[in-house]
């Protein structure tokens, strides 16, 4: 009770700002020759949260040569100040949580307890990484061999390195990439998703407070083609970290190909396929739990949502009606009231994908549940949570980014070909396995391809230093986000050998 008034409290006095922002180039705002838009709230399209400018090629090439020339002094400052003011970027977002969460909410759609946890996240992604860098490159690594000869590792920042995010964490995951690259001494362009970039832009007006240089950090938002594109084909990037889905991760990649230029490293995390195996061991009242949890938390649009469930036909028949009662418990509806467990879909483009992909299933599945939507649901882009039982994954050809969870039914003897199913996707974000049989579980967590695995819980994301997260194949390149491999990638190492015997 307590907890949640203060949270309410906090995000009040945000209920009504209306943001501005647009494209940053060494701490100016450009307001002109750029392509104003308005933002609408997911939930109820007649309120405005404010307003974006666009940035465009011009812009785009700005950006580009500021960052280069502020690359020297940024990589050449000491990783301990670089870290500092990352820690002290956190200490910020804390001191204005209340904007950060508003921005969650009114901007993405995002209940209380998503924006909390997405606030929280950033929070842990700014310190971690901050750590990560005073670890990894405060000294160099020096060993003497037995001929006297020392041998010094360092590591540098690479370069210019561009940071491309979605919009479905637009603060975790924004800040995630360009706390890292930052940390690790490049200099950053960072271009948010179309749908987020007001939080984005309160993120790195923070930064500027903080005491990242200006030139450190130029803001780019825009649209893939006309933003995206150039950055990702220019010859004086150094590096790219991308989250998004595939298809524009392939785009990057060819980009970055038919460049002029030396290869660089490309840090893709993108979509999944991802599969839940339930078996006749499980516990139902646990699993059901988990299910809806996974399938629907954050409207299904977490990267590490539950997609396609496997159930074994022996309890089939026992928890899908479970399931359907639980769907029915969880509300759906306003996410500023502290009773809604699901809220919208972040724009009328998802919702009608995932609304046709539903009518489609209605003709070719069989319907297990889909709540009820409110009645102002109309104002807004929500998707009724919706279930249906399916023959075979095959069916869905691609990912569906929101609340709807398919069922397949398997035999106990078909478990091995229920594995090559999920891996013949090519997709390996998450698994989710519930089974009191280790060795079942085993056999599952070892064939299926998948870069983070939940056995019996709920599949939800990354936990930042604890759980970092990724996935392989077509759900990414690694190394994880919130891991300690991650920071490396955004630097170059040098290696130094001293003959001290010949000195
Ligand atoms: O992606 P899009 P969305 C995945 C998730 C889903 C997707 C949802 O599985 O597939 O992200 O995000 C920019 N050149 N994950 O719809 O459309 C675009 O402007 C350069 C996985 O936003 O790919 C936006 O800023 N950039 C995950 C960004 O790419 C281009 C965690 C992403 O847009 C471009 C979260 C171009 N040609 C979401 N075209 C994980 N695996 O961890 C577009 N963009």
């Amino acid at each position: 009770e307590h907890e949640w008034s203060t949270f309410s409290d906090r995000i009040k006095p945000f209920m009504q700002t209306q943001w501005k922002a647009g494209p940053l180039i060494n701490g100016q705002l450009i307001t002109e020759n750029v392509d104003i838009k308005s933002v609408l709230a997911p939930y109820d399209h007649s309120e405005t949260v404010g307003s974006i400018g666009w940035a465009n090629a011009d812009l785009v090439n700005d950006a580009l040569n500021t960052a280069a020339q502020a690359y020297p002094a940024w990589r050449d400052t000491p990783v301990n100040e670089r870290a500092t003011a990352l820690e002290k970027l956190a200490d910020l977002l804390e001191e204005n949580y209340g904007e950060f969460m508003a921005l969650c909410h009114r901007e993405a759609g995002k209940t209380i307890q998503d924006s909390i946890d997405e606030v929280r996240e950033a929070v842990d992604f700014c310190r971690y990484y901050a750590v990560q860098a005073r670890k990894n490159m405060s000294a160099p690594v020096s060993f003497t061999r037995h001929d006297q000869r020392t041998v010094q590792m360092t590591r540098k920042g690479r370069g210019v390195f561009v940071c491309i995010s979605p919009w479905n964490f637009p603060l975790a995951i924004f800040l995630g990439q360009v706390t890292a690259a930052l940390a690790a001494g490049n200099t950053v362009i960072a271009k948010p998703a179309e749908q987020t970039g007001l939080i984005a832009f309160r993120a790195i007006e923070l930064m500027l407070e903080a005491g990242i240089p200006a030139g450190a950090i130029q803001f780019m938002p825009g649209d893939g083609a006309t933003v995206g594109a150039p950055l990702t084909s220019d010859s004086r990037v150094a590096g790219v970290a991308f989250t998004g889905s595939t298809d524009t991760a392939r785009l990057i990649n060819a980009a970055l190909a038919t460049r002029d230029a030396a290869p660089v490293p490309f840090i893709a995390e993108t979509g999944g396929q991802n599969a839940m195996i339930i078996d006749s061991t499980s516990l139902p009242e646990q699993v059901v739990r988990d299910v809806v949890r996974s399938a629907f938390a954050s409207a299904g649009q977490r990267c590490s949502a539950l997609r396609v469930l496997f159930v074994q036909q022996d309890v089939a028949d026992r928890i899908i009606p479970m399931i359907k009662g639980a769907m029915q418990e969880r509300s759906v509806g306003l996410p500023e009231q502290h009773k809604t467990d699901i809220g919208p879909v972040i724009d009328r483009e998802a919702q009608s994908g995932l609304l046709n992909h539903i009518a489609r299933l209605k003709q070719e599945a069989t319907l297990i549940a889909e709540s009820p939507l409110p009645a102002y649901a109309e104002k807004g882009t929500f998707v009724a949570p919706t279930a249906f039982v399916i023959d075979s994954i095959d069916q869905l050809t691609e990912e569906q980014f929101g609340p709807i969870l398919h069922v397949v039914r398997y035999k106990a003897k078909e478990l091995d070909s229920v594995i090559d199913r999920i891996n013949a996707t090519g997709f390996g974000l998450t698994l989710g396995v519930h089974s009191r049989n280790e060795t079942t579980a085993k056999h599952i967590a070892q064939r299926v391809k998948a870069g983070n695995i939940y056995i019996n819980r709920d599949q939800v994301g990354a936990v930042v230093g604890v759980q970092p997260f990724g996935g392989q194949g077509l759900s990414g390149t690694g190394p994880k986000a919130g891991g300690p491999h991650y920071l490396n990638r955004f630097t170059v190492e040098h290696h130094t050998v001293l003959d001290t015997a010949q000195a």
